[in-house]
């Protein structure tokens, strides 16, 4: 059976980023109190689609050179296999489940409250510069947003002194850039109408125009064709500010450049939302055609290449011994998330989850159980961490780095001597979500309560509905193939008991309840 403890492999020689991480130093006492923080999130990168985890198939030598001078780990998780409200928990540091996050249109109000206290607010609380460039998914406005107006309350309320984001993803409408709350490029005579519920009459779907996708929708995906792609939802109006699919990466990273660049001489923290590789999956002119993947491999070697110009740039101003930065996705891979882009035909030996059982949208261990490296040159010593770490605690780590406040009763936890791996005693236990279920992870084992439902979804990944509960020895059993739940029935009273208390009337039992006595 395969341990999950890896190494880090060779420097792939054919294979460069054009920028090599030195050496850091052992971590000083005396090194900067208030360093920049960089959170960079993929969406949708695999743990296997990143190839310092082991897997040579899907170079990224960016990545890896990152991972060469920083930790690495192992064993990091985000709370949850979707989108939104994994971010939800990176910035709030609240379980997303206990505020129903789920997957938001892209017409959905702001789902983190003005009030509530926020990651982002605290760098903002101690002086930080702060700002949110590209992929959102937490809602914006009211719920009645007009995009032609400026749309209040705007993700700058989360904490953010600039935005410059796409609301929700790149297969949802309304396929614009908001800057700070103000969709950019807007004509006011071609004003933007954007909802969920049906066609607008004359708007040219998906599903009545086949004829004029670039790129077929498999499942889903049959609203506005936009660009030649058919997209989640109706708009219409707002042609000049429509986004250009091929040449967003170079959009963001230009925004998220300029901002390091005009406040390279206060501390800042940007939160970096890549696109990639999210669908659709459209890479720009620089990596279309680069890899024998098709678009899923294209757009997965431009965000590392992105990584790497970022870490090149901060290299250049000399900022790489004052900036933390962190590279992670959102929730594990997923093939064929509803577009025909030969993603799954042309996978080859490639596996994105890297072994693991499941993928998106799924409670088995795939679903959150995400690449994840800490850099800052100096401070913290290149290796390999097997300690448990969620993205959860990034708030209250964080904080504790720069001295900032995360207030009491907040589910985020300070791991920061786990971040800066200075410890290998990582968080116990946590509560994952996966589609509005709920899962538990404890000491290194996964609990998968019985859920009604199906087996697989339409991407083919398995959700991890299974009739009784069960329990899984991730040390042992990377791809969770033996349940333990008989052989072991005191752990799994245990873990069910730990899991109930810490979901308290969240988890709505699919079973008898006496079964779960
Ligand atoms: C699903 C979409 C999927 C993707 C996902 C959100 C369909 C059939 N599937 O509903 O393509 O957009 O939502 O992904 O529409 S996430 O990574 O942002 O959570
Ligand atoms: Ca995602």
């Amino acid at each position: 059976m395969k341990k999950w403890i890896m190494t880090l492999p060779p420097v792939m020689a054919a294979i460069s980023c054009g920028q090599e991480a030195r050496q850091a130093e052992p971590a000083g006492q005396d090194g900067p109190q208030r360093p920049n923080v960089v959170i960079i999130v993929a969406d949708d990168l695999g743990f296997g689609d990143v190839s310092c985890y082991g897997r040579q198939t899907m170079p990224t030598p960016c990545l890896d050179s990152m991972a060469r001078g920083g930790l690495l780990f192992n064993h990091a998780y985000a709370t949850s296999a979707t989108s939104s409200p994994s971010r939800y928990a990176l910035f709030t540091g609240m379980y997303p489940w206990r505020a129903d996050m789920h997957i938001l249109p892209g017409d959905a109000p702001l789902m983190i409250p003005v009030d509530m206290p926020t990651m982002p607010k605290m760098f903002q609380a101690l002086g930080y510069r702060t700002a949110a460039i590209g992929k959102w998914h937490l809602g914006m406005g009211d719920g009645h947003t007009d995009w032609n107006q400026e749309i209040v309350p705007a993700a700058n309320t989360v904490g953010f002194d600039y935005t410059n984001i796409i609301p929700a993803t790149v297969d949802r409408v309304p396929t614009v850039y908001v800057e700070n709350g103000r969709v950019v490029g807007l004509d006011p005579e071609d004003p933007i109408r954007v909802r969920y519920t049906k066609p607008f009459p004359g708007e040219i779907t998906g599903r009545e125009h086949p004829e004029l996708m670039k790129m077929p929708f498999h499942h889903g995906h049959d609203g506005t064709i936009i660009n030649g792609i058919p997209r989640i939802g109706h708009m219409m109006g707002g042609t000049a500010a429509l986004w250009d699919d091929a040449t967003m990466a170079d959009y963001f990273y230009e925004r998220a450049e300029a901002f390091v660049d005009a406040h390279q001489d206060e501390p800042f923290f940007l939160y970096y939302g890549l696109h990639q590789p999210h669908v659709p999956r459209t890479a720009s002119a620089a990596y279309a055609g680069s890899t024998p993947y098709g678009p899923r491999g294209d757009v997965i070697a431009e965000a590392d290449g992105l990584v790497g110009r970022m870490m090149r740039h901060l290299e250049a101003l000399n900022l790489l011994d004052n900036t933390l930065v962190i590279f992670t996705s959102d929730n594990g891979a997923v093939v064929q998330d509803g577009y025909e882009d030969g993603a799954d035909t042309l996978l080859g030996e490639h596996d994105p989850n890297g072994g693991l059982r499941g993928g998106k949208y799924s409670l088995f261990d795939g679903g959150t159980h995400v690449p994840f490296i800490a850099y800052w040159k100096g401070h913290i010593q290149p290796g390999v961490s097997d300690a448990w770490f969620t993205q959860l605690d990034l708030y209250a780590s964080l904080a504790a780095l720069v001295g900032g406040d995360a207030p009491a009763g907040l589910d985020t936890e300070n791991q920061l001597p786990v971040l800066l791996g200075q410890s290998r005693k990582g968080r116990r236990s946590q509560v994952i979500e996966a589609m509005g279920r709920l899962g538990y992870m404890q000491d290194g084992y996964a609990l998968l309560p019985p859920y009604k439902g199906p087996e697989r979804n339409e991407t083919g990944i398995e959700l991890g509905n299974l009739k009784e509960f069960a329990l899984y020895n991730l040390a042992e059993d990377v791809h969770q193939d033996h349940d333990l739940s008989r052989e072991e029935p005191r752990r799994l009273r245990r873990l069910r008991k730990a899991f109930l208390k810490a979901t308290a009337g969240f988890y709505q039992p699919a079973v008898e309840e006496e079964k779960l006595q």
